[in-house]
């Protein structure tokens, strides 16, 4: 089939000033390498070894590398050209990363969707990106991702293809792509955007990160020595393997650079995991705070052998230190706090620290070129052990998102840095503890929550006159969420409005955990009060209330 002329689209670009560029090869950061070409090379030279174990299959580095080559073809055959932007919602099955790599290897361009999302979400990544193309597997925990493709064409038509792993219906079936090996591209340019990641979200909608093969698979490369990530090793991909996290610190992607296994466990609990962890002697895995209280609880009980497990890592949401000394008290091996972001900075304790330091902070930035700031309001650094926002840059932390003019001047500043959104102190060593956030958003058990996006959404209910969406402190998830609501004439149920906001097509972790009625938002004596204020009046009014009764 001849491929249709490709539309005229925003360009992909993800790019840093030249002195950076020059710094950063120089310091043997940015090699040149790339997804396809250090894919291949592990297929050439560990041809044999067992590359991605999960659900019955198990793929050598040289079935990974065919199998990445068959879906290229077949994508490029179906009509697709190096360049488009393919949306990629699937769970933790081999034929992600299969399909991830056909990608790379076509030139085509992921957009990571995580499974949780819906249509809102998913048409969102669509628009911003200019999909044309959508890829999910037939069903994942109960849900028909197949009725989701269907919305979604009938949303963002530019979305002309989708392909299926499993039962494919109306759709294109993953397994029956084929096409000509030889019409396949060579190796992208390393400084071109590889794929595209998705933001945490702090203000409304998530952004799209241009992440390129040179900053990323340093990213991964060099948490690969921090992490302990080599040739004989076992990393479990427990948290979705399309989070940052799993995926590049060191994750699934610094494993195969290593030669090592990936193992994918179907879901995060001691339930799917422990088997796997026994059965494939698995030594290095990655959980969200909830999820490793929940395994060091589980641990002291199980018949499965872990004692393969060499580096626990925490991330995503704040550890804190009484829960860290019982992840280590129960999982009995070395535990790795993680703090890090989609758009680039990953800090880490490293396996070597004393006790203090990886029960009481995030860790320290895996580069030395990666710039910290500590600043307060006014952007005047402030002193160590003070607290302030953190601001960074260096060798893969964007420059700016994608087609987000509005975002990108709120985010950066002039000489480039990322305004992270956290709030941090710095301690001896450059190491950092994470005091809070400044924006407002959720973070429950590590899944991000914009306050304004769910607002908006509440906002829309005929009988709501106002809502702002706060964290209030959880136990089990660090963080939960609760909508204020000033209801309209009639008062809505709070199961009702919950029913409203999964209704408008939203990840069910996006609803409120929590509704609560007010006559009125207070306002101060100055009389009109921010947003943020304002959710910070509800919150702190709401937990005095708490306390109180
Ligand atoms: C990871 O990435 P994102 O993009 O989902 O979320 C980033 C935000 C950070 O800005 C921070 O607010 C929070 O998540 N965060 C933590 C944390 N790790 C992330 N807050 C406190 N303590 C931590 N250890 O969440 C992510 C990306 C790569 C590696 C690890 C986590």
């Amino acid at each position: 089939m001849r491929n249709p002329p490709t539309p005229p689209r925003l360009p992909l670009r993800q790019v840093w000033p030249a002195d950076f560029v020059a710094r950063y090869r120089a310091a043997g950061y940015w090699r040149g390498e790339t997804f396809p070409g250090f894919l291949r090379d592990r297929a050439l030279r560990f041809a044999d070894d067992v590359a991605v174990v999960g659900g019955d299959t198990r793929w050598t580095y040289a079935q990974l590398w065919a199998e990445s080559e068959r879906i290229a073809a077949g994508f490029l055959a179906s009509g697709l050209a190096p360049g488009d932007r393919v949306v990629v919602q699937l769970g933790n099955i081999p034929g992600f990363i299969a399909v991830v790599c056909g990608l790379f290897r076509a030139q085509l361009v992921p957009v990571y969707a995580l499974p949780a999302h819906r249509i809102t979400e998913v048409a969102h990544f669509a628009r911003k990106a200019e999909a044309g193309a959508y890829v999910v597997a037939e069903r994942d925990g109960g849900f028909d991702y197949r009725t989701l493709a269907r919305e979604l064409q009938a949303q963002v038509p530019a979305v002309a293809r989708v392909f299926v792993i499993g039962d494919a219906q109306e759709f294109v079936a993953v397994d029956a792509l084929d096409g000509d090996r030889d019409a396949l591209p060579g190796d992208p340019d390393p400084q071109s955007v590889a794929f595209l990641q998705i933001s945490g979200g702090s203000t409304g909608l998530s952004k799209l990160i241009p992440r390129t093969h040179d900053d990323y698979i340093y990213s991964f490369r060099a948490s690969n020595d921090i992490c302990g990530i080599a040739r004989d090793s076992v990393y479990l991909v427990a948290l979705p393997a399309a989070h940052n996290f799993p995926m590049s610190s060191p994750g699934f992607f610094g494993a195969l650079y290593a030669g090592a296994r990936v193992v994918l466990s179907p879901g995060p609990g001691p339930d799917a995991a422990f088997p796997l962890i026994a059965r494939e002697g698995v030594t290095c895995v990655g959980l969200v705070p909830p999820l490793a209280l929940l395994w060091a609880d589980a641990a002291a009980k199980t018949a499965f052998d872990l004692s393969s497990l060499r580096v626990v890592q925490v991330g995503g949401a704040k550890l804190v230190p009484e829960a860290a000394r019982r992840v280590v008290a129960g999982l009995g091996c070395t535990l790795q706090q993680v703090f890090g972001m989609a758009e680039g900075l990953v800090n880490y304790t490293r396996l070597d620290d004393p006790d203090e330091l990886v029960l009481t902070t995030q860790g320290r930035p895996i580069s030395p070129d990666d710039e910290v700031l500590v600043v307060d309001d006014h952007g005047t650094p402030v002193a160590d052990g003070e607290t302030g926002h953190l601001l960074t840059r260096g060798p893969y932390t964007i420059r700016g998102y994608h087609n987000d003019d509005a975002a990108n001047a709120r985010a950066f500043t002039d000489d480039g840095y990322y305004r992270t959104g956290d709030m941090v102190q710095r301690v001896a060593g450059g190491y950092l503890v994470v005091q809070g956030r400044a924006t407002d958003h959720i973070n429950r058990a590590g899944e991000k929550i914009s306050a304004e996006e769910i607002e908006d959404h509440l906002l829309a209910h005929p009988q709501v006159f106002d809502a702002a969406v706060v964290s209030i402190p959880d136990a089990f998830l660090g963080e939960r969420s609760c909508a204020f609501v000033i209801p309209g004439d009639a008062k809505p149920r709070p199961a009702e409005l919950k029913a409203w906001v999964r209704g408008r097509g939203l990840a069910a972790f996006k609803v409120p955990d929590q509704i609560v009625f007010v006559d009125a938002f207070g306002t101060t004596a100055v009389g009109k009060v921010s947003r943020r204020e304002l959710r910070a009046q509800l919150r702190a009014g709401f937990l005095a209330e708490q306390e109180g009764s």
